[in-house]
């Protein structure tokens, strides 16, 4: 491993600003990157500016003055392997990227939907209703329906057709797809996401990752939570090889044992780390009363103290298990909900809900007290619809109307997210959008709010930015039809395991208003109007066979564009027909 740091001084108004970066070198494939590039500024302009909150809560009105100026800072950034781009002139905010797992498009008191809800006056995330207030609100903001495609289309830019982690992965291997009567599953990358140059490791998708080219452009990388990337023994198992400078509690799992620290966050002994899914990582709360979500929340804010002190800007990426299963309470807020009359199991599940919000809030707090919310972009997102076909109370499927359905399912109650984004001086506060947009849009647009314009990634990028959206400095009009001319396309050649509505071996396009859901067992084809009918109920198909030809021609010619793979039938071993194959 070659490094070698130069330094090249420039001057910023009266200020001179000396800037290192690497000549040649980054880390080898498979080793924990040690590599690094250095330069610009973070956390300017004067210290607490505030979210407003006495102001806020509970009013929407407000009262924030988040207009602040994004430092610039000029630099140079050169890599010497793939993946690290050029940037001449650098903008540079801190970036808090906060997603949030298997929370639903309803869990919580900001409404996404058109209406109010009963939900949105259930739950209680009074700080998500600041940011709402701060920034720009996105109703239409899609995921895919289980977690592991999500992330490493996030961390890729990679739409989950071409980077074909279509399930979520464990062990090395090892697919979790449930058996089938009818179906066999194809050879999707079990071994889930690799670092650019890891070639050893069989069914994985090798990128060149997000945390990796803002590492490569200057920013400090922080990894806090879930991972659930690589495979367990595989490198992408570690968010320390996928660009991240500090890994916080990730590995390869997707759940927590436990979300208590008297249950050492499901780890057997004090001290030990028990696989799969005992938390790694926070042996210093094993034993204590206090939940995961606020271990992670305090273990987040020290990293951010260590990273202040080097002088660059950061990339948080908050990642929290929750409110993934077990349900457990998190007791500072458990007995509201309890007491309101809330089955055991839904009580505990807004418990967690409110513990995610008083993280957001605890970060928010501190970006406040060290001067740094006008520099700061946060991204707060889901990386799947809410639990509903089981382990919850009350009706299954129903804990996400009016979408239909929920984790899982290729209906919106699977896929669409609760989304807002702040960025203090470019987003106007309290605005709406109401395009559609989906989870690897997350990689262009973050590398360019980076400043980041010129890169390199050994894969290619499916994402596209939305940053002038973003810009809009307006609402927009959530009846009209949608303009929108891009296909997204959710593709899961899988079975997941619970049974439900729309969760099966499918894949669906979106085109304007009309979105088409392929079922390749059955052949089945369902069309919808997702304005006229959000709830997913009215299959129109029969009455619009040409737009049904139409979606179904655009679907079945993007799939074979990226080589997706598709599930074959067990009594023919023929391949299950594309979704244009099937008439
Ligand atoms: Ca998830």
């Amino acid at each position: 491993m070659n490094k070698l740091i130069l330094h090249k001084t420039t001057r910023l108004g009266h200020r001179l600003l000396r800037t290192p970066f690497i000549a040649a070198g980054l880390s080898d494939a498979g080793c924990r990157a040690t590599g690094w590039i250095s330069g610009g500024l973070c956390g300017a302009g004067s210290p607490g500016t505030g979210w407003g909150k006495a102001a806020i809560v509970g009013t929407g009105l407000l009262k924030t003055g988040l207009l602040g100026a994004v430092v610039l800072a000029t630099g140079l950034a050169t890599g010497g392997c793939s993946g690290a781009g050029e940037t001449k002139t650098l903008s540079r905010p801190n970036i808090l990227l906060f997603l949030v797992d298997d929370m639903g498009w309803q869990d919580t008191s900001v409404p996404f939907h058109t209406e109010r809800t009963p939900f949105n006056d259930l739950y209680r995330t009074p700080n998500m209703e600041l940011l709402a207030a701060a920034g720009m609100k996105f109703t239409q903001a899609y995921a895919c329906s289980v977690c592991s495609p999500t992330r490493t289309s996030l961390m890729t830019g990679m739409n989950a057709a071409r980077h074909g982690v279509t399930n979520w992965t464990l062990y090395h291997n090892q697919s979790v797809d449930r058996p089938d009567d009818l179906l066999d599953f194809p050879l999707w990358n079990v071994n889930g996401l690799q670092p650019a140059g890891c070639d050893s490791v069989e069914r994985s998708v090798v990128a060149t990752t997000l945390p990796q080219l803002l590492r490569a452009n200057g920013y400090t990388t922080i990894h806090c939570g879930k991972a659930h990337w690589g495979a367990v023994g595989t490198p992408g198992a570690d968010p320390l090889n996928l660009g991240f400078e500090v890994n916080i509690a990730g590995h390869a799992a997707g759940g927590p044992g436990s979300y208590l620290g008297e249950k050492n966050f499901g780890n057997a002994e004090r001290g030990s780390h028990t696989l799969p899914w005992g938390v790694p990582g926070l042996e210093k709360y094993h034993g204590d009363t206090i939940n995961l979500t606020h271990a992670l929340t305090l273990e987040a804010m020290a990293a951010l103290d260590r990273a202040r002190e080097n002088g660059k800007p950061f990339f948080l990426y908050m990642s929290h298990y929750a409110v993934h299963v077990p349900l457990e309470p998190d007791h500072r807020f458990y007995a509201r909900y309890k007491a309101a009359g809330l089955s055991e199991a839904e009580a505990r599940y807004a418990s967690m809900v409110e513990s995610m919000d008083q993280s957001l809030g605890d970060l928010m707090d501190y970006l406040d007290r060290h001067g740094l919310t006008e520099n700061t972009v946060i991204l707060f997102m889901s990386d799947n619809g809410g639990l509903s076909a089981e382990g919850r109370g009350g009706e299954p499927h129903t804990h996400n109307l009016p979408l239909h359905s929920g984790k899982g399912s290729a209906y919106e109650g699977g896929i669409r997210e609760p989304m807002i984004v702040s960025w203090p001086g470019k987003v106007k506060p309290a605005t709406v959008c109401h395009d559609y947009l989906i989870i690897e849009d997350f990689f262009p647009t973050i590398l360019e709010m980076a400043g980041i314009k010129k890169y390199k990634t050994v894969q290619k990028v499916d994402g596209k930015s939305f940053v002038s959206r973003l810009l809009e400095k307006k609402s927009t009009d959530a009846g009209s039809p949608s303009s929108d001319e891009r296909d997204l396309v959710w593709h899961f050649p899988n079975k997941w395991g619970p049974a439900g509505p729309g969760i099966g071996t499918t894949s669906t396009i979106r085109h304007g208003d009309w979105k088409l859901v392929y079922w390749y067992c059955e052949g089945k084809k369902e069309l919808f109007n997702i304005r006229e009918d959000i709830g997913e109920l009215n299959d129109v198909a029969s009455l619009h066979p040409d737009v049904v030809a139409g979606l179904s021609a655009r679907l079945g010619n993007h799939l074979r564009s990226v080589g997706a793979l598709r599930p074959s039938f067990k009594s023919s071993g023929s391949p299950a027909p594309w979704p244009d194959e099937n008439k």
